[in-house]
């Protein structure tokens, strides 16, 4: 093939991935015209949980989203909305962020070479993306609101200004984002029973749900399975029943009360997506450090919330049926390691000497 019909994976190796579109590209809103802005997101780690299926009594396996490019699963949504950006000649492009979604948008339009502006609710987001979003080169416009009225305001600039919109409203989002679903099927060789992920605006689920349809649909999955989407319980409009006006929690992320996507569709005639349940602040920092101590794997607070959920319905009696789950962990912990750093101590320096570091070792393992 001539690296004409393949623009924008020019340069990879045979064999390498590609990246979501040209490895989904049938289930992709994309034609050979589509200018392909990728930066080979996807194909992240589907982990074997070490202790936590023993807590769940039931096999687990972790989906390590903070693998992807900018260290969160906004890219495999992003890659797609950038690439029809840039097909329809946008001008400039806009989100509204609690983080993630600025630091992807930031990175696919540089790019691209688009113009893109993240509209941010002020003190709202870690700094570890706010650092991404600027680094990439893009404009930051910081609201002293919430992250709903940065929404509100980045539907409205959008729609004025004909811009293009690059949040979950925008359908190719999450035609991107169904990828996740069918990376889980793939690995597993099998629809796993159950999924949870953590959810703030819902777009993430809905195109869960809308990817496990799709491989049903086509024969590849033989069931659809529950998903379990947890919200944190000081931000939690879906599992509460309406809107939380300022809300509240540690899990910057997914602190809306609002939720964009509002009721999570499943695809035509699919029957509800799941069930939805909340954790505590304590319970996100908890299971965050659990799965940084047992497993191996840093992720954000709002992370962790999904992980959180299932310990919580296992603790109580009200997992949903079946042998294997899968928790999706939608970012990676370095995001955010002010919250972090508020769980760990750093040590005061010593003398660097051998007898200083060697009593430090003593002290924990002996000699
Ligand atoms: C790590 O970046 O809304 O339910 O503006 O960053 O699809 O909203 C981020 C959301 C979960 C929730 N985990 O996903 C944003 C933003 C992480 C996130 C979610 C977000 P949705």
């Amino acid at each position: 093939m001539s690296p004409g019909g393949r623009r924008g994976v020019v340069g990879v190796s045979p064999g390498t991935w590609r990246g979501v579109i040209e490895e989904f590209r049938e289930f992709l809103p994309v034609t050979r015209e589509t200018p392909v802005v990728t930066l080979l997101e996807g194909n992240t780690p589907l982990v074997e949980s070490r202790v936590l299926s023993a807590r769940i009594g039931r096999r687990l396996l972790i989906k390590v989203e903070g693998a992807n490019p900018t260290g969160s699963f906004k890219d495999r949504g992003m890659t797609v909305a950038i690439s029809k950006a840039l097909e329809a000649r946008s001008r400039a492009v806009v989100c509204a962020s609690t983080g993630n979604t600025a630091a992807s948008a930031a990175a696919y339009s540089a790019r691209a070479g688009l113009p893109c502006f993240v509209i941010v609710p002020a003190g709202g987001v870690a700094m570890g993306k706010m650092a991404q979003a600027l680094v990439h080169g893009a404009e930051a416009v910081s609201v002293r609101g919430t992250f709903d009225d940065a929404m509100e305001l980045a539907r409205t600039v959008t729609e004025q200004m004909s811009l293009t919109l690059v949040n979950s409203l925008n359908p190719h989002r999450l035609e991107g984002q169904k990828t996740v679903a069918f990376e889980i099927c793939d690995a597993l060789g099998r629809v796993p029973d159950l999924i949870a992920l953590p959810v703030g605006n819902a777009g993430n689920i809905t195109a869960l749900w809308r990817g496990l349809a799709a491989y049903h649909e086509r024969g590849r999955i033989a069931a659809l399975p529950t998903l379990l989407g947890v919200q944190a319980a000081g931000a939690a409009p879906l599992v509460e029943g309406r809107r939380i006006g300022v809300p509240q929690t540690v899990a910057s992320a997914i602190r809306g009360g609002k939720p964009a996507a509002r009721k999570p569709a499943g695809g035509a005639g699919q029957a509800s997506p799941g069930e939805f349940t909340k954790v505590t602040d304590e319970e996100i920092l908890e299971t965050q450090a659990l799965l940084a101590r047992e497993e191996g794997i840093f992720v954000e607070p709002a992370s962790a919330t999904g992980v959180a959920g299932l310990l919580r319905r296992a603790a109580e009696g009200t997992l949903p049926d079946g042998e294997v789950a899968v928790a999706i962990v939608t970012g990676h912990g370095l995001k955010d390691v002010d919250t972090a750093l508020g769980r760990v101590r750093i040590p005061p320096p010593v003398r660097a000497s051998f007898e200083s570091v060697a009593r430090v070792i003593e002290g924990v393992i002996g000699r």
